[in-house]
């Protein structure tokens, strides 16, 4: 794999749940639309290791980590390509060393799964949340869907075995799809998206730091009420921050009891820090999973 990237002067923190009901929304109506950047090349063929360079000021209040460091802790990640191909899936291998630099074995469940993996690429597009099993030598297998051409950024977010107080890291990586990026404009902020025949709109006036965020899930302008459990919440939410890709988790605040969800969603974002986040809030129905995603702007 990779030669080791510099140590980071992170201190974690952070940490919870990816796994997160979501819904933002945006009474921030005033929030000024905001066209995306172009994408920064963060991939470097061949060099993962180089990965996780961006900015890491963090923001603010508790110290986030969020999420840009390949290595924290004493923990890494390490790809086993600096490459993936475009167009079609793939098959991503990739370990998590420990502090005695051998490939990590146990992990604790959270929320459902011993690894939360997350792509995106640098214009927020192509969001992929996925779990990938390990194999016994520590080495996870992650089935990508098509990736575009452009940088991506992949995340892996685990808890490693180590006792009842072992935090939640996410550890990331870029890597290169080759091709031309054609890099699409952060859509503008917006209060209520639709996905599949839903509507989700947020309640709250999101600002950087810890809030309680609101959401609500309608369907044809009823409320919708047999959400089903994924991953131990009615919804899981995971935003990126425009501009680095920093990954924000949301914490569920609602307890899970049968097909029995929504059409309120509750939970405490920790969005550390200004600016605009594309927010995926996944949820389930009928056993089919939905993806909403829209972008909020915190001021
Ligand atoms: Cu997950």
């Amino acid at each position: 794999m990779t030669a080791p990237p510099p140590a980071r002067p992170f201190r974690r923190g952070w940490l919870l749940a990816s796994c997160l009901p979501v819904l933002l929304v945006l009474g921030m109506a005033a929030s000024v639309p905001s066209p995306a950047p172009a994408p920064a090349p963060g991939g470097m063929p061949g060099m993962p290791g180089m990965a996780g360079t961006a900015a890491g000021t963090a923001g603010a209040l508790q110290s986030p980590g969020r999420g840009l460091a390949a290595e924290q802790d004493g923990y890494r990640l390490d790809t086993a390509t600096g490459e993936l191909p475009a167009g079609r899936p793939s098959a991503l291998r990739f370990t998590v060393t420990g502090p005695d630099g051998a490939p990590v074995t146990d992990f604790a469940v959270h929320q459902t799964r011993k690894l939360h993996f997350y792509a995106i690429r640098t214009d927020l597009t192509g969001f992929q949340h996925l779990h990938p099993d390990p194999a016994e030598d520590g080495t996870w297998t992650a089935d990508l869907a098509a990736l575009a051409p452009g940088s991506w950024r992949l995340y892996a977010d685990f808890v490693p075995n180590t006792g009842p107080h072992a935090a939640e890291l996410v550890l990331s990586r870029t890597v290169t799809v080759p091709g031309d990026p054609a890099p699409v404009p952060l859509p503008a902020p917006a209060g209520t998206t639709t996905v599949d025949g839903y509507t989700v709109a947020l309640h709250a006036r999101p600002m950087a730091g810890a809030h309680q965020l609101v959401a609500t899930v309608s369907q044809g302008g009823r409320p919708v009420t047999d959400l089903q459990p994924y991953l131990d919440s009615y919804a899981h939410l995971s935003a990126f921050h425009e501009g680095d890709q920093a990954l924000a988790h949301l914490h569920p605040a609602d307890a899970v009891n049968g097909d029995h969800g929504g059409p309120t969603l509750t939970f405490q974002a920790l969005l550390p820090e200004p600016g605009d986040w594309r927010v995926f809030l996944q949820f389930q129905t009928v056993g089919r999973l939905h993806t909403a995603e829209l972008t909020l702007h915190v001021d």
